[in-house]
Order: C-alpha cells, then sequence, then structure tokens
C-alpha cells in the first residue's frame, strides 16, 4: 500500500479525510475536486502537503493513478468515473480504505431512515457506559479521518447506499439496518431492486461471529433475506409481533430478549413516535451485544436528546406547534411524520422531488391535514396528487411565505410541520440550511 499513487475524487468531508488518511500512511496522494475547494477543506490539505487541483479533473493524471477513491455524492455517470472505470482502475469508498487501517469493532448502520438517529442512540448509550467510541460515516464526520486522528475502541458508523455501493472488505462486526423503502433511485437506474441490492452490500463479508439487527415488519428485508444465504447471525426486531430471538414490543411493552433480558415501556423512551420505537429497539440490541449493562441501556434510552431536524419542536405560538422535520427528504420518513401528527396539520412540502410515489401519503393527509403548503421550485406534481385529498393548497419558494401563511392557516390547538419529503438542493443549500430557515422565520413571528 506503501508509495502506492492514489487519486482522491471529491475535495468535501469525505475525500479530505480519505486524503489525510492515505497520506499519512505513506501513500501519494493526488486530490481532484471539479468545482472550488471548501476554505475549511483546502486548510486541511495545505497543512498536510497533500497535492490537490480544483475547479476542475485532469483526466491524464487521474487515469495514471492505481487506486482512485470516490467521493460517495460523485455518480457512477459523470465522464471521468467511466474512463477510470473502462481503464480498469480500481475505485473504492473513503469508508473502505479507512477500514483497511483500523483494528476497531465497527458497528455499521444503514437503512433508508433512521440511520442519523440510531447510529446516534447507540454512540450515545456506548459513551455514557464508559466505552471509548467514535460516531462517523455519512453522519457528517469522515471515518478516515476519524482512523487517522483517534484510536477508539469502537467505531459507530452510518452508512449510506453511495458508500456501499464502493465497500469490498469493510466489514461490520454488528450491522443495524433499520428499514428498506424507496429513496435516491435517481442513482439506482429508477430500480429499486438496485437500491436493495446495494443496501445487502452491508452483509457481504459478514461471517457467523457477527450480528445483522434488522427491522421484522419491513417486508423487503425479509423476503431479501430469505433469498440470501446470509451467515451473520440474525436478530430482528419488531413492534407488530413476538419474537423469540431480538426485541419487540407487547402492546406498551418492549422485550429485548437474550442474555441480560430486560423491558420497559414505550412511554419511558426518549424519543416518541412509531419510527423511534424502532430506532430504539435496534439501538438497545446492538448496545447489549457490546455488553452494556441494561440499566444503562435503559437509562440511556430515556434520557437522549432528540437531534435537530427531526421531527424537532420548534415552537408553541398562541397554541400552534411548530415542528422541524426537514430532514424528511423521501416519502417514507414523511409518513413517520404524518403518522405520529396527534393534531390537525398544515403541512409544509416540497422541494427536488428524487421519483417520490405520493400516493403513499394521499391516506394520512386525507385523516389529518388541514391545509398543504408547497414549498419548492415545482410543485406540479405535489399539488396533482393531492388535490381532492387536500383543500387547501398553497405554493411558495419562500420559506417566510410558508411560515407567515401557515401561521395564519393554523388554529389553536393544531400544528405546523415542515416535512418535505424531498431533497432541499432546489432552494437551499442543504436540509440544515432549510430548517435554520424555517426555525428562523418562526421564531421571528
Ligand atoms: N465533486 C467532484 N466531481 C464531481 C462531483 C462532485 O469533484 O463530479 C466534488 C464536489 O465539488 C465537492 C465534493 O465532490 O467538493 C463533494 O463530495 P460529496 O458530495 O461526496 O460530499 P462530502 O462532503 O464528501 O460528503 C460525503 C457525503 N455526501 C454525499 O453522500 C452526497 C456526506 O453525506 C457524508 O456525511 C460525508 O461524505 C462523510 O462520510 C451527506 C449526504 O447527503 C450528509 N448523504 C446522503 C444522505 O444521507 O441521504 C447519502
Ligand atoms: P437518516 O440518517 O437515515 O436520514 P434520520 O435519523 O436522520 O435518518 O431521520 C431522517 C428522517 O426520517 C426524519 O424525518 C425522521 O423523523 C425520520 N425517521 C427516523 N427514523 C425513522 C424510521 N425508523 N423510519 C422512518 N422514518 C424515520
Amino acid at each position: 500500500m506503501q508509495h502506492k499513487n492514489i487519486v482522491i475524487l471529491g475535495a468535501g468531508e469525505s475525500g479530505t479525510g480519505a486524503a489525510v488518511l492515505a497520506a499519512r500512511r505513506g501513500m501519494h496522494v493526488f486530490v481532484s475536486d471539479n468545482r472550488a475547494i471548501a476554505p475549511q477543506y483546502k486548510n486541511i490539505l495545505q497543512k498536510e502537503n497533500i497535492l490537490f487541483e480544483e475547479n476542475g479533473h485532469t483526466e491524464e493524471k487521474i487515469l495514471e493513478s492505481e487506486l482512485v477513491i470516490k467521493s460517495p455524492g460523485i455518480p457512477d455517470k459523470v465522464a471521468i468515473i467511466k474512463k477510470i472505470k473502462e481503464k480498469g482502475i480500481p475505485i473504492i469508498d473513503e469508508l473502505e480504505l479507512a477500514y483497511w487501517f483500523t483494528e476497531a469493532k465497527i458497528i455499521a448502520v444503514t437503512g433508508s431512515n433512521g440511520k442519523t438517529t440510531t447510529a446516534s442512540l447507540i454512540a450515545h448509550i456506548l459513551e455514557k457506559s464508559g466505552k471509548n467510541v467514535s460516531l462517523a460515516g455519512n453522519i457528517g464526520h469522515s471515518f478516515a479521518m476519524a482512523v487517522a486522528n483517534e484510536n477508539p475502541e469502537i467505531f459507530v458508523l452510518e452508512v449510506s447506499s453511495f458508500q456501499l455501493d464502493y465497500l469490498f472488505s469493510f466489514k461490520a462486526d454488528i450491522a443495524v439496518l433499520t428499514n428498506i423503502t424507496p429513496d435516491h433511485l435517481d442513482r439506482y437506474d429508477d430500480q429499486f431492486q438496485k437500491y436493495v441490492d446495494s443496501k445487502f452490500r452491508i452483509l457481504q463479508n459478514m461471517t457467523s461471529e457477527d450480528h445483522l439487527i434488522y427491522c421484522a415488519d419491513d417486508t423487503t428485508i425479509t423476503q431479501e433475506l430469505n433469498k440470501r444465504n446470509t451467515k451473520a447471525k440474525l436478530l430482528p426486531f419488531s413492534l407488530e409481533r413476538k419474537l423469540e430471538s431480538g426485541a419487540y414490543s407487547d402492546n406498551n411493552q418492549l422485550n429485548f430478549t437474550g442474555k441480560n433480558s430486560f423491558t420497559m415501556t414505550l412511554e419511558e423512551l426518549a424519543l416518541q413516535g412509531r419510527h423511534n420505537a424502532y430506532n430504539s429497539l435496534a439501538a438497545g440490541l446492538a448496545s447489549k451485544l457490546v455488553d452494556i449493562r441494561k440499566e444503562d441501556i435503559k437509562q440511556c434510552l430515556s434520557d437522549f436528546e432528540n437531534i435537530e431536524h427531526r421531527l424537532e419542536h420548534v415552537a408553541t405560538i398562541h397554541g400552534i406547534d411548530f415542528i422541524n422535520d426537514s430532514k424528511a427528504t423521501n416519502i417514507n420518513s414523511t409518513w413517520y411524520a404524518l403518522e405520529s401528527a396527534n393534531k390537525p396539520v398544515i403541512w409544509i412540502v416540497g422541494g427536488l422531488d428524487k421519483g417520490n410515489d405520493y400516493s403513499k401519503l394521499t391516506e394520512l393527509a386525507a385523516q389529518k391535514v388541514k391545509a398543504i403548503i408547497c414549498l419548492g421550485v415545482d410543485n406540479q406534481r405535489i399539488a396533482e396528487a393531492f388535490s381532492g385529498v387536500v383543500e387547501e393548497i398553497y405554493e411558495t419558494q419562500s420559506v417566510q411565505d410558508a411560515v407567515n401563511w401557515s401561521y395564519r392557516l393554523a388554529d389553536d390547538g393544531e400544528m405546523v410541520l415542515l416535512s418535505p419529503a424531498c431533497a432541499s438542493f432546489d432552494l437551499f443549500k442543504n436540509y440544515e440550511d432549510r430548517g435554520n430557515q424555517f426555525k428562523k422565520a418562526v421564531k421571528g413571528l
């Protein structure tokens, strides 16, 4: 590996972390970004004496390399990736590189929704129980950078499908598969099965020593497991039926089975809502596997503080609750947001549509939504899907308008819910920017 000529494509969080780790491990590194590199990453590259280019990919230089590390946001369809593949140069993800250089135990969390929440819950439980743990990956902190700078006993990693597509030897000791529902289909030729296959790469190297924690109520997952020869020990969780192993709910009681079994009630969970009950079951199971005391698990599942932009309570103004669920960037996450609503909803929805099937939301919308405010550049598909389902549908490209109008439309005892079911990139920098602008507008009311 030493002295190997490698090229890193993209100098964001992933590429910069990969560059630092690879350079410190003696590889010849060249970083190439087709846009201007953000100052915080450029500073790191300069400080570490790593060669880089920006505002374009120099083809000859890239095609001379022995290994390419691709940032996960770069799709396969871009010209340079096609050329690298034609030339037979291996491409890996930054997580694969980082994996080569750590001996720590790995808990990897993947799935369509709930990754950040579940990974954060696990890290919270482990940390408070005295483990030396590091939380990294798709959550926004490069795994490679963490391997370069830290030496924890356990890594809790959030892993996206984009990262999984370029993992080859990476293996988790414990994998969590929260659920699989359509998302990012634009990157998978609009074929759901390709996306499912990507998620199942998490299992590719797991042995009978390893554990897969998965949602037994998700038929996509259970059907896929039936099709595959999975070596990992299976630990299911369910809110729908009793299980002999794993964890399940029986009426109001959550049961964590097996060694050090314990129970707790749904009300005791810090994170409320059905989706969070799933996340808590998964996190509890993962923590049990690394021998955390049941008292500590229960305590931590009860005192965890909610993460920003996920059904986050912003304010209650004149009896109207304002909820920021900006991270709901697909249909399934918004489904859970509407499902958990216990008051009439003024629903702010829309953004960059990744090929959504809105019919999955019409039943809930009919029951719970009083008015819709579309917040996106192109709102046509949403307006069409809900016309005749929800009486009042408005449209805007301004968060300020959306918040002002929703405040006017809502009555005491109702709620305003930003749960867009879409990506944010049409009007905002990212989902955090969308959530922050929403919160600012609410606080200015
Ligand atoms: N770039 C090129 N050439 C191209 C296209 C892009 O050089 O053809 C450059 C851009 O100019 C930019 C860099 O690549 O400088 C960006 O790379 P990136 O999009 O992979 O972003 P990173 O900052 O490296 O962040 C990535 C993940 N981003 C994506 O998967 C889109 C982050 O997940 C992750 O936290 C980080 O690595 C560390 O692992 C974000 C995300 O949106 C939060 N993930 C998706 C999701 O959660 O739904 C999967
Ligand atoms: P991810 O990291 O997979 O995007 P997050 O924990 O950030 O997941 O949550 C993203 C969105 O999905 C939020 O709107 C959140 O309320 C919702 N969500 C969280 N957990 C689940 C789950 N298990 N099933 C469906 N939706 C969920």
